[in-house]
């Protein structure tokens, strides 16, 4: 039948490139599955509004997009997630509940090194964290817990997107999702 629904987590440091990824992974799943993508940047604007980045506030944020991929992945979708997700507990929280449910966890770590996104800095938001401009800024003045045992690395300040990409389809494929 129908192969079943899926997880795909993309944890990463802000301008990491957990959005280009999750786009460029979406266009290739997208003739086969039915794919939507959970953007820590849209979720605020919506299902997590008024949340903001204490601790607290990022683990509920989590939780919540972790509820809705785990609803929509038991309809059959391919969920692909792009939030910082910088608490190791919160991850293996979605996880372990994705297992319960039967529902395949995949995390893929997004890493550049803090030297090149702060030189890079698309949107500014390292050159206001480190004038300390930015409270609890992921990676200057909050913590990022990387994962100890990912599915995939994308180092995306080495490697190109289609690099990348390549990688996590192979991943998805030796576990029979794709
Ligand atoms: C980290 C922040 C912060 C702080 C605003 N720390 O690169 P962006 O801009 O577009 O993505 C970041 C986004 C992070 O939201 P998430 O929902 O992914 O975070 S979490 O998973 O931790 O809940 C960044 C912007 O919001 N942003 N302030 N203090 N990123």
């Amino acid at each position: 039948g129908r192969p079943a629904g899926f997880i795909l987590w993309l944890t990463g440091l802000s301008g990491a490139g957990k959005s280009t990824l999750s786009l460029a992974v979406r266009r290739e799943l997208e003739p086969v599955l039915p794919v939507e993508i959970l953007d820590g940047d849209e979720v605020r604007t919506v299902l997590s509004r008024g949340l903001g980045f204490s601790r607290a506030d990022r683990e509920e944020n989590i939780r919540r997009i972790g509820y809705v991929a785990r609803v929509l992945a038991r309809h059959r979708v391919a969920v692909i997630t792009a939030a910082i997700s910088p608490y190791r507990q919160g991850r293996e929280e979605v996880r372990r509940l994705a297992g319960e449910q039967g529902i395949a966890f995949v995390e893929v770590h997004a890493h550049a090194s803090l030297e090149a996104l702060i030189q890079r800095d698309v949107k500014g938001l390292y050159k206001k964290a480190l004038a300390g401009e930015i409270a609890h800024f992921t990676g200057i003045s909050a913590p990022y817990e990387p994962p100890e045992r990912p599915d995939v690395v994308v180092h995306t300040d080495q490697e190109s997107v289609e690099q990348g990409v390549a990688r996590i389809l192979e991943r998805l494929r030796e576990r029979g999702l794709f």
